[in-house]
């Protein structure tokens, strides 16, 4: 299967707001396969579909060490939050910048798994923060939109000049 190609900041399509999926059939889950085997070629911990320019409320996490735990979240909502962390974050689609976002420490959240089954997890660590990352891709956010203004045009300026040593 083809790996899928990932948008990169300061594209404008990653700020699309995704929308709702309305039924789990086929060709939803050819697109998560899709996706796993892109998430774990790049290779990256969560993959929203936003990245691969595809506006559904899809995302999937893969934090274990092994690589061999993949979660599917379709139409996920944080149903309760508490407490705050702060993590380093990278994003496959802004390569080689790492910043720390301050995020909640604990979450519960409700989804659709592979099947259109509803589940509901709580999420703590790393997971919580990969989750958190991913559902801000599906409402068209990057980890980069709560650094500072200054930090922000650091990024643009560095992404630019790489652009043109292309
Ligand atoms: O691979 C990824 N690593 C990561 C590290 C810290 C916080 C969040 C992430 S998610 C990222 C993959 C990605 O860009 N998902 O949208
Ligand atoms: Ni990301």
């Amino acid at each position: 299967m083809p790996l899928l190609e990932i948008l990169e900041y300061p594209d404008q399509r990653l700020l699309t707001v995704a929308k709702p999926v309305d039924t789990v059939d086929d060709g939803l889950r050819a697109l998560i396969d899709d996706m796993a085997e892109t998430m774990y070629a790049a290779p990256g911990v969560g993959l929203a579909a936003t990245q691969v320019d595809v506006h559904i409320r899809l995302v999937i996490v893969d934090v274990s060490e092994t690589r061999d735990q993949l979660q599917v979240f379709i139409n996920p909502e944080i149903v309760e939050q508490e407490g705050e962390q702060a993590c380093e974050e990278g994003c496959l689609s802004v390569p080689g910048i790492y910043d720390t976002v301050t995020r909640a420490a604990r979450i519960r959240v409700r989804a659709l798994d592979r099947n259109g089954a509803p589940f509901e997890i709580v999420a703590e660590e790393m997971l919580s923060v990969c989750l958190q990352h991913e559902f801000d891709h599906l409402e068209g956010k990057v980890f980069v939109d709560y650094l500072s203004r200054l930090k922000q045009s650091r990024i643009r300026n560095r992404i630019e000049k790489r652009a043109r040593r292309r």
